[in-house]
């Protein structure tokens, strides 16, 4: 579903934008497991393994503000992250025939008041031994800059790894005030709901709160080239492994030279990047009340 214009493109800017990857029936199936997870959440009085919960959330008016690693809870998302089409852009991303999945989330950014999300790289979160990671905003609604899509500053994949730290811990955001980049240049990944961005580790992004009255909800998939090992340890080989959507696994990893924080101490606040980052001394994205 891509030329070499867009392996261009994504290796200039450090992302790229697919349209209509998913077909309608794909898409469906996907808005319906989500809404099916979604009603799993009222009555719930705090955040759970599966849900992290907007702060205005009560267990008679559920408002979710992720769904955590979802690929790890349902059948259908493993499946979704195993799509050959998707596969297929995937393995001319990374360069490779070897793929595996690292994590998964579906962030939810409802209507009228969806939580912003601070600059940040992936690679704050996760370094590995080498570089080739990337992200995938599966858009499961209209993406458009009114309803919060995701903001990528392009060429940042291959800058620095900023501090994602505050008061000696980390927070998982970055001092938008510290950093010297210009946030004006930073591009929408906007498009229909069924199209796909794609994101470098190393490429800052965020995105707005939304205030307008459509839901945004981005599922995101994490892929690693098959010989990227994370620096945090891998616990569990045969889990590891068990997440390679194509080719075989390796032992032997490929170290490149590249800059590396390590997240910790871990952050105060626990379970999402939304709790990270709620100990990030200056913020960038306005908070309104819904
Ligand atoms: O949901 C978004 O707009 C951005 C999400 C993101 O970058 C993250 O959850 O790491």
């Amino acid at each position: 579903m891509i030329q070499d214009r867009d392996v261009a493109a994504y290796r200039e800017q450090g992302f790229l934008v697919v349209p209509d990857v998913l077909d309608a029936a794909e898409l469906a199936a996907a808005r319906a497991e989500v809404a099916r997870i979604l009603e799993g959440a009222r009555g719930l009085a705090g955040h759970t393994d599966v849900y992290d919960l907007e702060p205005d959330h009560t267990p008679d008016a559920p408002r979710v503000r992720r769904i955590k690693t979802p690929h790890r809870h349902t059948p259908f998302f493993r499946e979704l992250a195993r799509l050959p089409k998707l596969v297929a852009i995937l393995q001319r991303l990374l360069g490779t025939e070897a793929v595996r999945l690292h994590g998964s989330k579906i962030n939810m950014k409802a209507a009228h008041g969806g939580a912003p999300v601070e600059w940040h790289q992936d690679w704050a979160f996760y370094p590995h031994t080498n570089d080739d990671l990337l992200a995938v905003g599966v858009m499961l609604d209209d993406c458009t800059e009114a309803n919060g899509a995701m903001l990528v500053l392009p060429g940042t994949q291959t800058g620095p790894v900023y501090d994602h730290h505050a008061d000696g811990y980390f927070c998982g955001a970055m001092d938008p005030s510290a950093v010297g980049l210009d946030f004006s240049r930073a591009v929408s990944c906007t498009g229909r709901a069924g199209a796909m961005s794609f994101h470098h580790v190393r490429a800052v992004h965020g995105s707005a709160q939304n205030l307008s009255d459509a839901p945004r909800a981005l599922l995101l998939y994490e892929f690693a080239a098959a010989d990227a090992w994370p620096l945090m340890g891998v616990p569990d080989l045969a889990e590891f492994d068990g997440r390679l959507v194509s080719g075989r696994p390796t032992i032997t990893p490929r170290l490149e030279r590249v800059p590396v924080r390590i997240p910790l101490p871990p952050a105060p606040h626990q379970g999402s990047i939304y709790e990270n980052q709620t100990s990030a001394k200056h913020r960038y994205f306005g908070r309104k009340a819904a």
